[in-house]
């Protein structure tokens, strides 16, 4: 029996029960600032937790190889046209099961391994996937990376550097373009991607896997239409399941398919697919517009309280979710695994990022990421992000004292009990 007096379906295995029931507590009593973190809604977790995860699918719907899909078929069916009809996509693949299955697909499907790929840097704001040396994408492709700008001090600098893509795609003629980031603060405009492809015959590929819930709120410049490819994870600022997706024309609707599976991935999660197509009917919602738009000016929000307590924002603020933060301005001996690790001790959930051209090693870094996708669900405004700028500020400036950090924990978990994202859905406790 759960503590809301419902039967829980885990009383069978109390040491998971407990693990889990410390993790919805764990999310809903410390504040959840982890930029590609959401809280999913309950349509959204009852779908994740279907019989549909006991079903074998290989293959595509009306095309399996195995029997009993008639339901997988429907759901994956209506996930994809939910998908396109979201993004006004001509076709979607909606198996993969992340984003890096997403970009691999992509890169399976269109480049030939050594063929040359243009992508961001990882410690430019990139991600692994867009050719790390320590990915099987730097592995297998030949990757020329592109950065951002220099900073300047009044904050017009550290954009991605337009430039630098351009004159990186004439000198080596990539088979593929990439744009997209995992930490970078600005809108990303696909047009001028789309020109320097087009000017050196190569395919252009968006990476949405941060700003697709923002695309779809309509709160974002989309892709869709202009890229050749754009892959987007479901679980970040779209709110959904974990997992991956891919849209595109119908000129390679097949290659990608057949690199999703199977190229790349086996039996497909119908129970993920399942409530990624609760996901896409939920962020087609009118809601969900005002949801995009308020993220956006809840990062504005903390932005601003940041800098007003001494932090420098790499690129001098955000038009997303999220804010680079440099703490060798606020504090040089400050490091982002430090922040990190007093701040999680505060109730404050974050990661260390390095930022770009970071002195420390990734492991260490220099920065912090914050972002709002999952505290603006859960209902906080722009008050509340000033109140949490000066919770963190507090516990970074007297990070050695223990009376603060505790001090501060307890008004975490205050403003917490104001902002549960699970309010109203008592049944939650009983598969959390
Ligand atoms: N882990 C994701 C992020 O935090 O941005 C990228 O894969």
């Amino acid at each position: 029996m759960s503590s809301n007096g419902h039967d829980s379906p885990l009383a069978s295995d109390p040491e998971v029960a407990a693990i889990l029931h410390a993790e919805l507590e764990r999310q809903r009593t410390t504040v959840q600032l982890i930029a590609s973190e959401n809280f999913t809604s309950p349509a959204v977790l009852a779908a994740t937790a279907s019989v549909l995860t006991n079903k074998y699918s290989e293959g595509y719907p009306g095309r399996r190889y195995y029997g009993g899909n008639v339901h997988a078929d429907e759901v994956e069916s209506l996930a994809r046209d939910r998908a396109t009809a979201l993004f006004g996509a001509a076709h979607a693949n909606v198996q993969p099961h992340s984003g890096a299955s997403a970009n691999l697909g992509v890169y399976l499907a269109l480049v030939e391994p050594g063929e040359t790929i243009l992508a961001m840097r990882l410690d430019q704001g990139g991600h692994l996937t867009h050719g790390s040396p320590v990915s099987i994408t730097g592995k297998t492709y030949r990757f020329v990376s592109y950065g951002v700008t220099p900073a300047r001090a009044d904050g017009s600098g550290e954009r991605i550097d337009l430039d630098a893509v351009r004159d990186l795609a004439r000198r080596e003629r990539p088979r593929l373009i990439v744009a997209g980031t995992t930490a970078y603060s600005r809108v990303i405009d696909p047009v001028p991607f789309r020109e320097i492809a087009d000017e050196v015959g190569a395919l252009f590929m968006f990476d949405a896997a941060h700003p697709a819930g923002l695309i779809a709120g309509g709160a974002h410049p989309s892709p869709v239409g202009i890229a050749d490819v754009v892959t987007f994870t479901t679980h970040k600022t779209l709110r959904g399941p974990r997992g991956g997706a891919i849209l595109c024309g119908e000129e390679h609707a097949r290659a990608i398919d057949a690199a999703v599976f199977p190229g790349l991935q086996g039996g497909p999660l119908e129970h993920v697919v399942a409530a990624k197509a609760v996901a896409f009917a939920e962020a087609a919602r009118p809601e969900f517009k005002q949801y995009a738009a308020q993220v956006v000016r809840n990062a504005a929000a903390l932005a601003a309280a940041l800098v007003a307590d001494g932090f420098r924002l790499v690129a001098g603020g955000t038009d997303n979710h999220q804010v680079l933060v440099d703490l060798r301005a606020f504090d040089a001996e400050l490091t982002g695994k430090a922040a990190q690790e007093v701040l999680d001790r505060a109730g404050i959930t974050c990661n260390r990022n390095q930022i770009p051209d970071d002195p420390r090693s990734p492991f260490v870094t220099s920065g912090l990421r914050l972002g709002t996708p999952a505290e603006t669900t859960a209902g906080m405004r722009e008050s509340e992000m000033a109140v949490v700028a000066s919770l963190l500020a507090r516990v970074l400036r007297d990070r050695d004292d223990q009376a603060v950090v505790e001090s501060v924990r307890k008004e975490v978990r205050e403003l917490c009990a104001g902002f549960d994202p699970y309010a109203g859905s008592p049944w939650i406790e009983g598969i959390a």
